[in-house]
């Protein structure tokens, strides 16, 4: 039976108003390393901005998430700061400025880690299945959930073809970080396709554990949701990640690899029996008919360090209309000698990469948030896509109206100092407020009334 037509949406997450660096993602090299400097959240949102509108001109199915309310003044009153909001604000500045910092990141823009994903064609119902991450691991993102559900219910609110489930309990065992440690494989994207879920640790079993910095992912996580979405066992495969890379500062595996249809590109050293993963993935995608091509980075040509400081990998790899594939990178590439060596290689060597596209995206970038961060694929066939909610994919009117509402609201320097400035709540929900009404979100903000 031949599929129907599918494609690869990319819902990019808007940056909100309160982006900052506070240094909250042990773990994280780049969010440790320009821990209190000087944010640009108007200069972060443009860039991320721009990079939807560049990949909607291209001809790419793209959409707008948008932030989640920041500062959490429901964060700062479950830990007992009360009074009215300027109060609950002033308090914690004095006494505890790190649950400020807390309740005041930004991180909903990376929605590579708002949910996994899985596409009508792989779940038993044949529903898109989405999982919100629990992001239990850091607090800043495990207060994430709710509200995330929130906005995927506001944007994929037909229940008759998704189906939006509830994070996983929030503890360790079970900790999860969405469609960053996620990649789907398929001849086309309305085809059947395998799910490939990479996991940091197991809680319960076996196997080798980063020493240095944490795992955020579990085998448990990655096993619940692939139950939840109703995927069969012959048509996923379940991977370690090198503790190695982890304790290098690879906390997601998108850090470290990147798949697309029948590709996966990725370095020689991001999974435990990496070759063994490679021949399950092959084993699994030939029994429904499709080829499988691993595009394996040595570390002689880049190393994990190289990696993790570029995010070559965190790059977005994407077909576009002709069957072309074009590889999504952050400038931060072409600065390292030797990445850029290896991108400008691919050109005379025989990959499945036939373009590389590189973005300024360097806001982001210092918190460790590259191109592929900051967007979750939605694979969706055509009545699927006429399901979302129209205002939410980018044209030219929505640039146009979001460029100027960033104009509008966005300061254009935040320092840490700042988050106790309560007037950066009132600035905050105006913004917020204002987008409703741009994205046709109804009642997604309580505003924590
Ligand atoms: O969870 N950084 C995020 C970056 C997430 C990147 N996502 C993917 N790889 N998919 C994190 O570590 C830093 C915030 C700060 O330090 O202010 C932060 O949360």
């Amino acid at each position: 039976m031949q599929a129907s037509k599918a494609y690869e949406a990319n819902f990019d997450g808007l940056v909100g108003p309160t982006h900052n660096y506070a240094g909250l993602s042990f773990g994280n090299v780049a969010s440790r390393s320009n821990e209190k400097s000087v944010a640009n959240p108007k200069a972060a949102a443009k860039q991320g901005l721009r990079k939807m509108k560049r990949l909607a001109d291209l001809g790419f199915q793209q959409g707008v998430l948008p932030p989640l309310e920041r500062p959490s003044i429901r964060l700062l009153r479950d830990v007992g700061f009360s009074g009215d909001d300027a109060s609950v604000i002033a308090r914690a500045a004095r006494e505890a400025p790190e649950l400020l910092a807390a309740a005041s990141s930004a991180s909903a823009m990376w929605t590579a880690n708002a949910a996994t994903v899985s596409p009508s064609a792989d779940t038993e119902d044949g529903r898109v299945h989405f999982t919100p991450a629990n992001l239990a691991a850091k607090l800043h993102r495990a207060i994430e959930h709710g509200e995330t559900r929130r906005s995927l219910g506001a944007i994929f609110a037909d229940e008759a073809r998704f189906r939006i489930h509830h994070a996983l309990p929030g503890t360790p065992a079970l900790g999860d970080e969405g469609a960053a440690n996620h990649t789907r494989f398929a001849r086309e994207y309305g085809d059947k396709g395998v799910e490939f879920f990479v996991y940091g640790k197991s809680e319960y079993g076996q196997g080798p554990q980063p020493q240095r910095y944490p795992a955020r992912q579990t085998l448990e996580a990655s096993r619940a949701v692939a139950r939840l979405h109703g995927l069969s066992s012959d048509a996923t495969v379940f991977a370690q990640q090198s503790p190695d890379v982890i304790d290098a500062g690879v906390f997601h595996n998108d850090v470290i690899a990147v798949g697309n249809r029948t590709t996966l590109f990725c370095h020689e050293r991001a999974f435990v029996d990496q070759h063994k993963v490679y021949d399950e993935l092959r084993t699994k995608l030939d029994a429904l008919g499709t080829p499988f091509t691993a595009l394996e980075v040595p570390e002689s040509e880049v190393s994990v360090e190289d990696a993790v400081s570029s995010y070559l990998f965190n790059s977005q790899l994407l077909s576009s209309a002709d069957g072309r594939q074009l590889l999504i990178v952050p400038q931060e590439c072409r600065e390292n000698a030797r990445v850029a060596a290896y991108l400008d290689s691919l050109a005379s060597r025989k990959t499945p990469i036939d373009e590389v596209l590189v973005f300024d995206l360097r806001e982001s970038m210092k918190n460790g948030g590259g191109p592929a961060c900051l967007r979750l694929r939605v694979v969706l066939d055509e009545a699927e896509r006429a399901a979302v909610n129209t205002r939410v994919w980018m044209n030219d009117a929505l640039f146009t109206q979001l460029d100027a509402w960033i104009d509008r609201h966005y300061r254009d320097r935040l320092a840490p100092a700042d988050l106790a400035d309560p007037k950066l709540l009132a600035e905050s929900r105006a913004a917020l407020d204002e987008l409703t009404t741009i994205l046709g979100l109804g009642a997604v903000y309580d505003f924590q009334r």
